[in-house]
Parts: structure tokens; C-alpha cells; sequence
């Protein structure tokens, strides 16, 4: 809590206009408000009778509300004394304070969110950029509820018809596999997609991590400077001068990209510097990508060569403002930049970009979806159960294809926060009347 132009208090539940009317003074009594409509009142201390605020109020009636429930929100001035106060009051009067995500909680549980919409609230609020808020606004409104819906829906209908084709041989419905298995291979390969954008949308939320690694004084420091476009990093012509870890955050195509300048991982001279070695070695295994920074003036650092040569690397020629020494201009992909001139430095941006665009598809992309870890946990279970399924309708016994399937849409059910049995059970006697 700090200091605000405004404070809102949210009481949800079923006392919440009783809880909050005692405080609250108004030209009509809070229970006859209209829902969905501002009114200002006064806010007083119940105990001393003391005016403590000038807000608007809004009751937003079940279950017609976010949370499903009745609400009340309370727009007050934003002092922290003041609103403590009154949340202490409506402790007083019957309320508790939410739990961490409790009302977007009760709104999964009254059915006005599915689950993968709640958690997309979650990638809303911690969006960095743009684009990471157009995914998880596209996800919030039920992009992927509604893809996930549509593979659970069927599931249903194949298991329905598989399980009716088993339990009821004598009614002569028979089963060919064939229709089912191609409606399976179809879900598979779209479900295949769907894990590839989620990927890449986790890299447009999350961001990438590029750490500069390089020999002591190749011109880390002034790259990481100027790539950032302000100083944020000390640069000296005394070997050893960055010791500790610094960082800088840029925007590349939508994604936010840290960018970390280390020690660099030459031989120690002393403890501190050994520390920051140690740092920078630990910096480079937490990384997406290394950007190798080679002094060209001087002959190549081997060392710094070797150690990152299994890497998803970029290198970089620094100082192509000086005379190239024979044995570092033969690193051919590496790409020739100069601080001094600025010479190669968008050619590097740009480099840069196309590897940021591999990882997270290049921005203005319809198919991209953001989903949360737990989420891209299920799309691959539901993957595996569905390549599982697709090769159990191709020779295994029904009854095996059908343990896959339900597998498959248990984690489908999943994603959406579904209790999968009923719905199953609902559907075979919805939709197959056989009088018995
Ligand atoms: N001529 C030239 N000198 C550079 C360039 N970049 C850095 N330097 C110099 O190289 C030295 C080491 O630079 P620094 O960025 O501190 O390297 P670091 O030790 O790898 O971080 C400093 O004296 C810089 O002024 C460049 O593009 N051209
Ligand atoms: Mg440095």
C-alpha cells in the first residue's frame, strides 16, 4: 500500500452491502442502490461518527458482477491511514481480507471465468510490453479457452461414441476407427501448434536473457552502453574494471530483452575478480543467448571461443574502427561493430532482432498465445495422451484407445478447470437415446 490519487475497496460476498452500509452515509440507503451505477457518499467512522471521506460507490449485484457474488467498491481518496482504517472498520463489521487472488478465485468458482482465463488476470498484470499485453488480454478474453474447448467437446463427443459402441454390441451400432483416428491425428497436430505459440508466448511474457561474455577489455562494457543507448555500465582501458554482474533491459520486437555485462571469463588475478568470473559463468548458464564480444584489434581469444562454442551464440568484431588483426577477421560470422563510430551497430540490433523473432515468432503474429507454465504442463500431457491414442485406434484393442482418449480430455478438462466425469456421462445420454 502506498500513497494514491485513489484507493479502491473491493467487498464481495453475500453480506457485502450489509458490511459496508454502516459506514456510509448517502441520499439513499446502499441496499437500494442501482447495481452497476456510481453514487457518491460519505464515508464516516461508525464508532466516533467522524466524516473520514468524500468517494463514489458502486454495488454490482449478483450474479451479475466479477465475482459472481455482490460487490462493493469503494473509490477513496488513496491515503494509507485512512483506507487501513476503514478496512479495519469492515473487519470489524463481518468482512476478512481476500486471500492473494481470491476474488478472481471466486469468479472460477461461480463460473464467471474458466481457469485458463483466471490465470490469464495473472500474464495481464505482469505484462512488461505491448504485445505481452495483447496476448494475455486475447487470452483473458478466452482465446485459449476457447481452442481447448473446442478439442474437449471432441473428446466427449469420440469417447461418447466409442464407450456406446462397446457397452451396447447388440444394438448393432458397430465402430469403424477409422473416422475417430483421423478426428485424433487432426486434434494432435493442432494441439502440436498450439504448444509451439505458447512457447514463443512465454517468451514474449517472460523476455529472453542475453548475457555479453567476452575477454577482459574487448569492449563489452562500451556494447552494452550502447546498445542500451545510455551509459549504464563503467568502461575503462584497465583490464578487470566490471567485477560484478550489470544489467539493462531493452524492448526488441515486443519482447523485453535483459541484457547482462559480466567480468568476463578470463584467469583471475585476484579473489574479487575470481568472483566475478565465478558471476559471469553463472550469468551465461541462466542466459537464452551469448552475445561472444571478440576484440578485432588483437588476436582472438580462444578461450572465450571454446567455452561458448556449444552455445546458441551470436559474435560480435568489437572495435572495427581499428586495423583488424589477420586471425580475427578469419571469424567470419562474426559481426563487425564499433562503439567508437557506432559503424555495425544496427546491423547488430538487427541481428539481434531475427534471433529474438526465433524464439518468439515476430510480433503482429495472430497465432501466438500466452499461457501460464501450468498450462503449457497440460498441453503437452494432453499431446502425449492424444499421439497415444492416435496410435492405440490404429491397432490396439478399443478399450485401450479409450484409456488415452479419457486421459487426453482429463487434461483438457484440465486446462479449462472442468470436472470431466458428469459431462461424459451428461452427453452419452443426451445425445444417445436408446431407451434403455
Ligand atoms: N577503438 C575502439 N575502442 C573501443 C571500442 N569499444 C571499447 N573500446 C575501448 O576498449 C577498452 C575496453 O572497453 P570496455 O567496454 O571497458 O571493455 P570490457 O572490459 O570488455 O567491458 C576501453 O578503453 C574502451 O574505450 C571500439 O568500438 N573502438
Ligand atoms: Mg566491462
Amino acid at each position: 500500500m502506498g500513497e494514491s490519487a485513489i484507493g479502491v475497496i473491493r467487498v464481495s460476498g453475500p453480506d457485502a452491502i450489509a458490511t459496508v452500509a454502516p459506514l456510509l452515509r448517502s441520499a439513499s440507503p446502499l441496499a437500494d442502490f442501482p447495481s452497476h451505477a456510481l453514487r457518491r457518499v460519505r464515508v464516516i467512522d461508525p464508532k466516533s461518527d467522524e466524516l473520514l471521506d468524500d468517494a463514489l460507490c458502486a454495488v454490482m449485484r449478483a450474479p451479475r458482477s466479477s465475482t459472481g457474488e455482490d460487490v462493493v467498491e469503494l473509490s477513496c481518496h488513496g491515503s494509507p491511514a485512512m483506507l487501513r482504517l476503514l478496512m479495519l472498520r469492515l473487519v470489524e463489521h463481518g468482512a476478512r481480507l481476500a486471500t492473494p487472488g481470491e476474488f478472481t478465485r471466486r469468479a472460477f468458482l461461480n463460473g464467471r471465468l474458466d481457469l485458463a482465463q483466471a490465470e490469464a488476470v495473472a500474464l495481464l498484470i505482469s505484462a512488461r510490453t505491448d504485445r505481452a499485453v495483447t496476448l494475455a488480454a486475447r487470452a483473458l478474453a478466452g482465446g485459449l479457452s476457447d481452442q481447448v474447448r473446442g478439442v474437449w467437446s471432441a473428446l466427449v463427443d469420440l469417447i461418447a461414441g466409442l464407450e456406446v459402441a462397446l457397452d451396447f454390441p447388440e444394438e448393432q451400432i458397430g465402430h469403424d476407427c477409422a473416422p475417430a483416428r483421423a478426428t485424433v491425428t487432426r486434434l494432435r497436430d493442432e494441439v502440436q501448434r498450439w504448444l509451439t505459440s505458447a512457447r514463443h508466448g512465454r517468451v514474449v511474457h517472460d523476455g529472453l536473457t542475453i548475457v555479453l561474455v567476452g575477454a577482459p577489455n574487448a569492449g563489452k562494457s562500451s556494447l552494452l552502453n550502447a546498445l542500451l543507448g545510455h551509459d549504464r555500465a563503467i568502461v575503462s582501458s584497465v583490464a578487470g574494471t566490471t567485477r560484478d554482474v550489470v544489467d539493462g533491459t531493452l524492448v526488441l520486437d515486443g519482447v523485453p530483452v535483459r541484457l547482462l555485462d559480466t567480468a568476463g571469463i578470463d584467469v583471475a588475478r585476484d579473489a574479487v575478480e575470481a568472483e566475478g568470473i565465478r558471476r559471469s559463468r553463472r550469468a551465461m548458464e541462466e542466459s537464452d543467448l551469448l552475445l561472444v564480444v571478440v576484440d578485432g584489434s588483437v588476436p582472438p581469444a580462444v578461450r572465450v571461443l571454446a567455452e561458448t562454442a556449444s552455445r546458441a551464440r551470436v559474435l560480435v568484431r568489437a572495435k572495427s574502427d581499428l586495423p583488424v588483426h589477420r586471425e580475427t577477421a578469419a571469424l567470419l560470422d562474426a559481426v563487425p561493430a564499433s562503439t567508437v563510430t557506432a559503424g555495425g551497430l544496427d546491423a547488430l540490433r538487427e541481428r539481434l532482432l531475427r534471433e529474438v523473432e526465433q524464439r518468439a515468432a515476430a510480433a503482429g503474429d495472430e497465432g501466438v498465445i500466452v499461457a501460464s507454465l501450468r498450462q503449457i504442463g497440460l498441453l503437452e500431457a494432453l499431446h502425449v495422451a492424444l499421439v497415444a491414442s492416435d496410435t492405440a485406434l490404429g491397432d490396439a484393442p478399443l478399450e485401450a484407445a479409450l484409456v488415452d482418449l479419457r486421459e487426453a480430455l482429463a487434461h483438457a478438462g484440465a486446462i479449462l478447470g472442468v470436472d470431466v466425469g458428469d459431462a461424459i456421462l451428461d452427453h452419452i445420454f443426451a445425445t444417445f437415446c436408446l431407451g434403455k
